[in-house]
């Protein structure tokens, strides 16, 4: 059941802004347009935004166009310096995940609405919906679009069809719940086609990205069940300044012989010393989100991030033992190797 209060607060907003995550994925994007369109369906014209640009396989989807970004010329004026009365804020587990989008003290006069699916929610808002047993904020929408009696048709299930895809890869995570496959189901019979959808975005990477892959993955490693590597800001400018989510983790979570992995990002000096980006990956039966949030990260069992102070070696030298530690940890509490050694 949705909280009244949530549809109440939805009805009587009349200034609204829609956010979702800095660096957005499919969940996010999609999540954004279809929290959009539901409002739209309400009478509303919400403002949406995001920090960061929509990536290139998002950018076809219906209304990407006119999400504002800081590089819109009207960020600061449309979006930052404008109050609101309500601020609905989709897929993002924590604050500081608004990136840009959100300025204190301007907005917070705003009515906070937070509409998540992440275990790790630090339930920041007035009104609080996190549904951690959802694969996907846009899973969260179906119901909502159910509650607020709009149909499930056309550019809205492309939209929610595309983060419940994304967020799954392609119903293989362990979140691929059969509520999950119903909404799904739901959203192609509204039209909503799985194979384009799934061909734009969790089939398809760049050619650069491979050559990323190329260079890093001669130096994989792999020790107790965990498997990583590190890209260098050097690999990312020597491959063609790749900029997109580089997705690597997922692939070398699937070495037998791995229960968790991570990837280990430079990331590019903002003044404030080195940092080093982390994104892990678990097999099923195995949890990476609080490592992650052990870090100051969150995210999902099976998938999750954080950013670490420190250079390369340092960050690696300080997170792959507690990587190893947890595994071990989990074996002895039931979690099953799907290594093909134990
Ligand atoms: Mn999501």
């Amino acid at each position: 059941m949705i909280d009244p209060a949530l549809l109440q607060a939805l009805s009587e907003g009349r200034d609204i802004l829609c956010v979702s995550h800095i660096s957005p994925d499919g969940d996010a994007v999609g999540s954004l347009l279809g929290m959009g369109r539901l409002l739209r369906r309400l009478g509303k014209q919400p403002v949406l935004a995001l920090q960061d640009p929509v990536p290139a396989e998002h950018r076809v989807l219906p209304g990407a166009a006119d999400i504002i970004t800081q590089q819109s010329p009207d960020f600061e004026i449309a979006v930052r310096q404008r109050r609101f009365d309500l601020i609905v804020c989709v897929d993002s587990s924590s604050p500081d995940r608004m990136g840009a989008v959100y300025n204190a003290p301007v907005h917070d006069a705003a009515t906070l609405l937070v509409i998540d699916h992440h275990v790790t929610n630090t339930r920041f808002g007035a009104i609080n919906w996190v549904a951690p047993e959802c694969a996907a904020a846009c899973q969260m929408l179906v119901y909502l679009a159910d509650a607020l009696e709009v149909p499930l048709e056309g550019e809205l299930a492309e939209c929610l069809l595309t983060g419940i895809v994304t967020d799954t890869l392609c119903f293989r995570t362990d979140s691929t719940t059969p509520d999950v496959l119903s909404a799904a189901m739901r959203l192609m019979q509204g039209g909503a086609d799985l194979s384009t959808i799934t061909a734009r975005t969790v089939n398809r990477r760049p050619f650069r990205l491979i050559r990323l892959w190329g260079r890093v993955l001669p130096s994989v490693q792999l020790e107790d069940g965990v498997i990583w590597t590190a890209i260098s800001r050097r690999d990312l400018a020597e491959a063609g300044d790749v900029i997109e989510d580089v997705n690597l983790s997922s692939f070398l979570v699937t070495a037998d012989e791995a229960d968790i992995s991570a990837v280990f990002t430079e990331l590019a000096n903002d003044g404030s010393g080195p940092a080093v980006d982390c994104s892990f990956r678990a097999k099923p039966g195995f949890d990476v989100s609080r490592l992650a949030f052990s870090f100051g990260g969150g995210g999902h069992p099976a998938a999750s991030g954080c950013t670490v102070k420190g250079t390369l070696p340092d960050v690696i030298a300080q997170v792959t033992p507690v990587m190893k530690a947890a595994r071990r940890s989990q074996l002895q509490n039931g979690a099953h190797s799907g290594g093909a050694q134990a």
